[in-house]
């Protein structure tokens, strides 16, 4: 709701949150984007629904539009913050001891992220699509441990995941179509980082 508010004062600034956000609400529905954008301020409807439309048409690749937490944080032995933005994960520390982790994850950016987490295959030796997205099916069996779903920036979500020993990689795998054709890799842009498991 504040994305919108500020969206009607920065117009130009702001297309892409306003298509990610009539994604997230209706899934891809053109019609529910077409109404969506129209129940708008005003000022916006004109531009508005023209830009929030192509987004709508191009992209509907499955963005949550909203936390869906993993596990109980009432269960962890450990706590991680993380932070994801544009385009970076950063976390609060390089080194947990092993167990039941608890990612508390802060989105603090604009667009939506996500929290992928895959054990013993380092950034470097991820394997990646055309896109320069990790490629999940091209992970080593039992690699991927799980992940917190996509969720809207401004945002937090949790997930707690049971951790041996071992070097992990964070990442966000969010692949997007902007409105040019382009296709962006959250990955590829940045948002990847380690954490040890001791
Ligand atoms: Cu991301």
């Amino acid at each position: 709701m504040i994305g919108i508010a500020a969206c009607a004062l920065v117009l130009g600034a702001c297309g892409d949150d306003d298509g990610g956000e009539v994604r997230d609400l209706d899934g891809g529905t053109e019609t529910g984007s077409a109404s969506g954008s129209a129940s708008g301020s005003g000022s916006a409807t004109g531009s508005g629904s023209g830009s929030a439309s192509a987004p709508a048409s191009g992209s509907a690749t499955g963005i949550a539009a909203e936390c869906v937490p993993v596990g109980d944080p009432a269960d962890a032995d450990a706590t991680v913050e993380v932070e994801l933005s544009e385009w970076a994960i950063e976390v609060s520390t390089d080194a947990v001891d092993a167990g039941a982790i608890l990612f508390d994850a802060a989105n603090v950016g604009a667009e939506p992220h996500e929290l992928v987490i895959v054990e013993g295959v380092a950034p470097d030796d991820l394997p990646l699509d055309e896109h320069g997205a990790l490629d999940e099916s091209g992970l080593p069996a039992g690699a991927l441990i799980g992940e917190i779903e996509p969720f809207p920036g401004g945002e937090e979500c949790t997930g707690v995941f049971e951790l041996d020993p071992g070097e992990y990689t964070l990442v966000c795998n969010i692949v997007e179509t902007e409105e040019s054709g382009e296709v962006e890799s959250h990955l590829a842009e940045g948002m990847v980082t380690t954490l040890t498991v001791r």
